[in-house]
């Protein structure tokens, strides 16, 4: 698996900025042939292992850069260049021009759906909560957060659990906006919040680093569907997320695609079962 340096080095980090700074962020389409001229893609990612990781050397991986890795190097654009950002900054960062594609793991909502271009979808999980162990406040769906006036649950801002807790009729107050993975779980650890609600996957990964015997994982959340996620293009880049498709397509049949996400725990066949328009229409 190759990856893509995320720039930790000043110098390579200016460079990069610089090369930033010249592509200022601008709303025009970002077509194939300037993406193979500048020579790579600007992802958005969050750094939320398996979806997306960046190791302390700078190396990018993660099942959705791997995958974007090699779609776009198919299309002769040579690498990804990965930008940290929260799940609810995509989007607006996407649309301002400040990345090519999002491939973080955002999953196909119809909010969403309205605002970008997916792609077909890639990555597919149900959500789960990490709890203290024993699950004292018995919380096992979203719907339960809500029914108890004590339970406050963490999810990240602009992400999909946080608006799975407030449909769920969760109060805004008890709905704590949570920055990235371990700061949600050590705010479970210190009691701050009492279930912190991310993708299964997410969660496992979580608590395998954590190896704390006092918080435990419940899934799947019966009350949150199965989610997708594609790679998010900006509306008006519909051509390239046309060109991305069409070489997701012939990987998914060729079985490269699933030979890229099933060591991550993902399901190449969720995927392939389901597709950007059942997912768009879906009401959560
Ligand atoms: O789509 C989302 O908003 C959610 N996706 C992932 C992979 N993690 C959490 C986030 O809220």
């Amino acid at each position: 698996m190759t990856a893509s340096r995320f720039p930790t080095r000043p110098l390579a980090a200016a460079l990069l900025a610089g090369a930033f700074a010249a592509l200022a962020p601008s709303a025009h389409a970002a077509d194939l042939d300037e993406l193979k001229e500048q020579g790579f893609a600007r992802i958005a990612i969050a750094n939320e292992p398996p979806y997306t990781a960046v190791k302390p050397d700078g190396t990018v991986s993660g099942a959705g850069p791997d995958v974007a890795r090699a779609v776009f190097g198919k299309l002769g654009v040579g690498d990804v260049v990965a930008s940290i950002s929260e799940y609810g900054a995509m989007i607006p960062g996407l649309q301002a021009g400040r990345f090519d594609a999002i491939t973080a793991g955002l999953f196909m909502r119809p909010e969403r759906c309205r605002a970008v271009a997916y792609s077909e979808p890639i990555l597919c999980d149900a959500e789960a909560f990490a709890v203290k162990a024993g699950n004292p406040l018995n919380l096992r769906t979203f719907a339960d957060v809500a029914g108890n006036e004590n339970a406050r649950i963490g999810a990240p801002g602009g992400g999909a659990e946080e608006r799975l807790a407030l449909g769920a009729g969760v109060p805004r107050e008890r709905v704590i906006v949570v920055p990235d993975g371990q700061s949600g779980i050590n705010m479970l650890q210190d009691g701050r919040i009492d279930a912190y609600a991310l993708p299964v996957l997410s969660i496992a990964d979580l608590l395998r680093t954590a190896n704390d015997p006092n918080i435990e994982q419940i899934s799947p959340i019966s009350d949150a569907p199965v989610a997708c996620d594609g790679a998010a293009f900006r509306r008006q880049d519909e051509a390239l997320r046309d060109e991305f498709d069409r070489v997701l397509a012939e990987m998914k049949e060729s079985g490269e695609f699933a030979q890229i996400i099933e060591p991550y725990g993902f399901s190449a066949d969720a995927a392939m079962s389901t597709s950007r328009e059942q997912l768009c229409a879906a009401s959560n």
